[in-house]
């Protein structure tokens, strides 16, 4: 099942690893999700297998942060009419072509991933797994497995989608033609958010929290710690990510969450201090958060009808993910099953 010639077919995938996501996994991914299910045919999955690379939590956590992930979306505006929302777990068909990509990967390859190299080296090799190792490959068959064109993502992870690329290009030249080489679709200036705090890294949950905004966090909590935002010791106010990059987050922040370019938020701040760049931000951020959060709460008091679009969503994507594991299989020369009757 190729996407069709009208309307382009659309894949992604956040992991369920937090009671909430936060403000860059929001302008970073999630925000394109939604834009881009209007034209597309879209497939988003919660990546609850990933979500076991960097720990192992306890399953209950696992299950609770799985829901309230996909509440999320869903309270972000993906919705489930138009877009397909499952649980990676749900369609088996990404582990059985993961592993026909990771006999395709050279181990010198993976080890170049620097998220990777990232991760292992806060844990510490005697606590890292080989799943976070072979991830990205996983990554890939998740994208490819749909014969995806696009895939919505923030910039850290453009050295996956990099990898994806070329092993839907090596498969295609070894077998012949199977896979849709995918692009990424990374945003113009909400690409990559800042820690709060340490304005040289990506905002992130694997940082201390007072950098990070947590979208479920107590509007209070939000305000105050865009309040001690790192800034510079200058005081004008100026795009300028090389040499002013907390103030230039704290900008592109404020533009993405009230749908403005940098530049016009820039021009409406200008002659302000420091002190009203941060009170913007945080009224914009909490303006956003407030709604949100109630319609997280909304949606999760009915678990029974969030898990039947998870079930939908996944009836969605198993026949087409099937298909192009049968595909495969048949191309790597595996006999194929005859039939019993
Ligand atoms: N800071 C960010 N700015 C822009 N986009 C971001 N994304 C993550 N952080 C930023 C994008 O969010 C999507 C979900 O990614 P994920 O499920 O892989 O989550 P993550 O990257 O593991 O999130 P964290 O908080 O950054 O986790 P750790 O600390 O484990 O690395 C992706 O599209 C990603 O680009």
């Amino acid at each position: 099942m190729a996407p069709t010639a009208q309307r382009q077919r659309v894949l992604s995938g956040i992991q369920p690893t937090s009671a909430s996501y936060h403000l860059g996994n929001y302008l970073g991914a999630l925000r394109q999700w939604v834009a881009l299910q209007d034209e597309h045919e879209v497939f988003y999955f919660l990546a609850d297998l990933h979500a076991l690379t960097a720990e192992t939590p306890d399953p209950a956590v696992l299950t609770d942060r799985s829901r309230r992930a996909a509440a999320q979306l869903i309270a972000a505006g993906v919705d489930p009419e138009r877009s397909a929302i499952f649980l990676q777990s749900h369609v088996p068909g990404h582990t059985q072509l993961s592993w026909i990509l990771e006999c395709l990967t050279g181990f010198g390859e993976a080890g170049r991933m620097t998220q990777f190299k990232d991760k292992s080296a806060r844990g510490g090799a005697d606590r890292v797994s080989v799943g976070l190792f072979t991830y990205p490959i996983l990554q890939a068959a998740d994208i490819l497995i749909y014969q995806a064109n696009y895939v919505p993502v923030g910039a850290d992870q453009r050295q996956h989608i990099e990898l994806t690329r070329n092993l839907a290009q090596r498969f295609n030249s070894r077998y012949g033609d199977t896979f849709v080489v995918p692009d990424a679709f990374i945003p113009k200036e909400s690409a990559k958010i800042l820690d709060l705090q340490d304005p040289t890294s990506k905002m992130s949950k694997s940082l201390p929290p007072a950098g990070t905004i947590d979208l479920l966090d107590d509007p209070a909590v939000t305000a105050k710690k865009i309040k001690r935002a790192v800034t510079d010791t200058e005081t004008e106010i100026r795009y300028d990510p090389e040499h002013k990059p907390g103030v230039s987050n704290l900008l592109a922040i404020l533009a993405a969450v009230t749908d403005q370019s940098v530049a016009a938020v820039e021009a409406g701040l200008s002659g302000q201090g420091y002190g009203a760049l941060k009170v913007a931000v945080a009224d914009a951020v909490v303006a956003f958060a407030e709604p949100f959060g109630k319609r997280v709460n909304e949606v999760l008091d009915d678990p029974a009808e969030l898990d039947r679009v998870l079930a939908r969503g996944a009836e969605r994507a198993r026949p087409v993910a099937q298909q192009t594991v049968e595909t495969v299989f048949a191309k790597v020369g595996f006999v194929p099953p005859a039939a019993t009757a």
